[in-house]
Formats: C-alpha cells, structure tokens, sequence
C-alpha cells in the first residue's frame, strides 16, 4: 500500500471516498495552510485538480487538515513531532497531527494512496484509518554535489523526489578533491578556483549564498533540513588549490578531477589554516538554520593521525562555537576530545571491519548519537548489478534492492541501539553519475528501503536480520509506489526483484 509501511493501517468497511468537483480543502491550526497549500499543489501536479483552500469548517465530501495538540496518532496526546493520522471515508480526507511536519507526511501518504492515473474523473479513494509516526528523527539522503556538480534547480527536483519517502534530511556534500561547491565570501577564490570543475572536468558550478539561503528555504516548506558538509582536513584539493597559503610548501597544487581519495589534507597548527577553518563554518552556520552542520574527516589518509585528532576537535568546537552540533564520518571517533553532543556517521559495512565500531561507539560515549549509513547496504553509488556501467563495486558485492532493504540500523554496532541511533542516511557519491536522470536512476528504488528502515517499526527481534523483513511485502508496495514515480517523472531503476507494472504513456 504505502512505503514507508505505516505503523498501523486498518482499511475500513464502507464506500470510498470520491472527489467531487466541490471538494475543497478545509484548515485548522498553526502550519495547516502551508501544508494544505503543498497538497494543492501536488494535486494539480498528480491529478490536475486545483483545490480551494478555506480556513472553515469542513463540508461533505471535503479534504480536512487539522493541526492541533493531540490530532497525532497518539490517543493519550504525546504525540511524537512528526506522527499524523489519516482517516478517509465517504464522507471526508481527514488528516491530523500535532505539527505542520506531521501533516505534511500525512499529506505524502495520501499521495500515495490516490491512484496514480488520477487526472481522469472519478477520483475515489478506498476507506482507511492510519496512524503512523517514525521510528527515527532523521531520516536522510545525501547528494555528493562536488564530484559533479547539481544545480539548484535539480537540488529542487531531487527534493521533491525524496519528500515522498517521508525523507526529512538532506545532506548536501558540497566540498571536496574536484570541487568546492558553496560561496563563502571571506574567501572568494575558493568558488572562483575550486569550484570552475568536477570529476573528469565536468562542468563546475556552485552555489551562491542566496541560492544556498533559498534551496535552504525551500526544503524547510518541505519539512526537510538540509545538512551541508565541508569535508575536512582531506577531501580538500579544491581548497588547496585555491589558496597557495593552504598548503604547507606554499605552492597550489592543480585542480583535481581524477576520483582516488585520501591524498589532499589540510595542516594542523597553521594559523591561516585556523583562520580559513572558523571563518568557512562561520559563514556556513550563518546559512543554516538546521542543528547540524558536518565536518566530514572521512579518509584522512595523509593526515598524521595526531594532526587528525587535533584538527578535527579544534574543527569541532568551531562548529559549537557557532552555535551547531558537529557531525562527522566515524573516523572523527578516533578523537577522544570531540564537543559533547558531535554525532558520528557511520559508513563501515553491516559487519564493523578494523575499528569502525569502536569509533563510532565513541560519539555514543560522548554524548552524542550515530547516523548509520552501512556502505554495504545503504550507499546508492554502489552497482545494482555485476557490470553496470553506472556506479562503483568496491564494496565487493552489488546492492540490490534486496540487499538496501535487509539490515537494521540497530544491529550493526554492537551495543548501539534505538536509543543511540538519531536515525538513517543513504548517500550518492557521483563519482561516475553526471545527470540529474541518473542521480535519480541510482537513488530510486533504494532510497524507498533505507526510508522504510528510518520510518517504520522496528522488525522482530528474530535472527537473521534478513528474515525479519518480509522483502516480498515491501517489493509489492514499491512496485505500486513505481507508478507515482512515472506519474511525476521520476527515474528508477526497474530491478528483476519487482514485479513492476506496466508504464503508463
Ligand atoms: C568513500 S565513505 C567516501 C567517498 C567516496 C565513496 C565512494 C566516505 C565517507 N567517503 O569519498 O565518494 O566512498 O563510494
């Protein structure tokens, strides 16, 4: 039916609701108009049918959003930020919830509910009552926009992609080797320079502040953060090479546009380095209204390990200084002086290799909370299959479908559970993807198992992980989630583990 799979559906006896030509939209509450105003819009997109929106109460036969204390799908009124429930019955489309964010999820479930070839009359919908919440808080994608390069209007359309998983968080990986995607004016060359290319000298391209400020502000209509990432001390050639002073010989090396890792770093102890550091977070915090800003300190691989320690927490409390809570791949757990609070993001397999799970047990012994990101499972840059030209294999085995959709973020590291666990994040590394249809052709359909993960309850307890999710239920609502996808043009990969329907036109 619907993906995520919500927390509880009971579809219910009685007509379907239908829409008819009168239908409006009837509000109440804080957040409720914005919600009702996204919905309108998504139903003239899906359906073609434009909704008058009256703050009134509601007629027969009406759609009802409803923001108020206690119209969350919990009965004794706690209701979790983000739950909402949904009842649709002859009589009316009802979706309440205790925030705007809630309703808005409630809004993507309804989405799913209309049927995709929805713009011919009648619309009717069968009967159901759903109460849903998420299991975790964050549940993320990330676009790597410093391989390749992604406008803002394609940032856009990748959102309006992801809201449909119920997908909160956006991490926008904007710095690296190839390119360094983000205006920071102290520091002009770092765009002029940094960001004039990408891998394989694709095209380069950043954002300006006021591009960043309104894709910002465009996700937040949307109920999703967005999560910017200067990755550092390595991963930074493009800097490097903007600024000669950077490097420690003084002389800037080349603009890079090959795609091995590990071989730039920045130094630790210099004072225009320290200076660079406060004043890139500074300007960057300044953009972001979201908690979190990452660090990265992924692969370090010519940073001295003690440089590494020490220029990660002296990055870190630059970061809490400014007012965020750092974030950082896990390698920054190597760093027993990190702010109380940094969250870890872990991107070792579904079994820890070497020291990963140490490392990442580390944010959770200071404090903080881990994002879990298994390379093996939830990166989307990964091949679906032996051979594909798009994506890279070094994980050793291909990700399926199958394969993004049986773990649990809960049992990876052992001794990190639910309660240690701010939630999950699927990235896209673009080494090898250069268009926005391929960015969405790798993202889509694994995004929809790594947000089921993020979303719905927990799986039973049983061993192994792979027979507490039931795959040939989720394949069933993805394949039903697929015609929404060539409704509103959105690319995907037609795996062989789903029994996809026929394309419409
Ligand atoms: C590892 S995982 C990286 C990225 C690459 C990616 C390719 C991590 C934090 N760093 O630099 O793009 O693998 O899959």
């Amino acid at each position: 039916m619907v993906v995520p799979r919500p927390v509880r559906a009971e579809s219910s006896d009685g007509s379907p609701f239908v829409l008819s030509p009168a239908a409006r939209i009837s509000v109440a509450g804080p957040g409720a108009d914005g919600v009702a105003r996204l919905l309108r819009a998504e139903l003239a997109a899906d359906c073609d049918r434009v909704l008058a929106i009256v703050d009134e109460p509601p007629a027969y036969g009406d759609i009802i959003v409803v923001i108020a204390p206690g119209e969350g799908p919990h009965a004794d009124g706690s209701d979790s930020d983000e739950g909402y429930t949904l009842e649709i019955s002859a009589e009316s489309v009802r979706i309440g919830a205790a925030t705007g964010a809630g309703a808005f999820w409630g809004v993507q479930t309804l989405r799913q509910l209309i049927p995709a070839a929805c713009d011919g009359n009648p619309l009717t919908i069968e009967p159901v009552r759903i109460h849903d919440h998420p299991r975790f808080a964050y549940r993320g994608a990330m676009l790597d926009v410093a391989r390749h390069f992604f406008t803002p209007a394609e940032v856009k359309r990748f959102i309006d992609a992801i809201v449909l998983l119920k997908v909160n968080h956006l991490h926008l990986h904007l710095t690296d080797d190839q390119g360094w995607r983000i205006q920071i004016e102290s520091w002009p060359d770092l765009t002029r320079v940094g960001g004039s290319t990408g891998v394989d000298g694709g095209r380069g391209g950043f954002y300006t502040q006021d591009e960043f400020r309104d894709l910002v502000a465009y996700a937040a209509e949307r109920h999703v953060t967005i999560v910017p990432e200067i990755d550092m001390p390595g991963h930074t050639n493009a800097a490097l090479a903007s600024y000669p002073g950077l490097n420690a010989d003084g002389v800037a090396p080349a603009p890079y546009t090959g795609t091995e890792v590990g071989f730039s770093t920045l130094q630790t102890g210099d004072a225009l380095t320290e200076r660079f550091v406060r004043d890139v977070i500074r300007e960057l915090a300044d953009l972001t209204p979201g908690r979190l800003l990452h660090l990265g300190g992924d692969e370090c691989l010519s940073t001295p390990p003690a440089d590494f320690v020490a220029f990660v927490e002296d990055a870190a409390r630059a970061v809490t200084a400014a007012g965020k809570t750092p974030v950082g791949w896990h390698e920054m757990g190597r760093a027993a002086g990190l702010p109380a609070g940094t969250v870890g993001q872990y991107w070792d397999f579904t079994t820890p290799r070497g020291h990963a799970a140490e490392h990442a047990l580390a944010f959770v012994r200071g404090g903080g909370s881990l994002i879990m990101s298994p390379s093996d499972a939830a990166y989307l840059d990964i091949v679906y299959e032996e051979g594909d030209e798009l994506g890279q294999d070094w994980t050793g085995s291909p990700t399926t479908l199958r394969r993004s959709f049986e773990w649990d973020p809960a049992r990876v590291v052992p001794g990190v559970g639910d309660a240690h666990i701010l939630g999950v994040e699927a990235p896209l590394w673009t080494e090898t993807v250069t268009s926005i249809e391929d960015v969405e052709v790798m993202v889509f359909p694994r995004l929809a198992a790594v947000a089921e993960i993020g979303w719905s309850t927990a799986p039973a307890d049983t061993e192994p992980v792979e027979a507490a999710r039931d795959f040939a239920d989720f394949a069933e609502r993805v394949a039903e989630l697929s015609e929404h996808w060539d409704a509103a043009g959105t690319r995907y990969r037609r795996v062989p583990e789903v029994g996809w329907p026929e394309k419409v036109g």
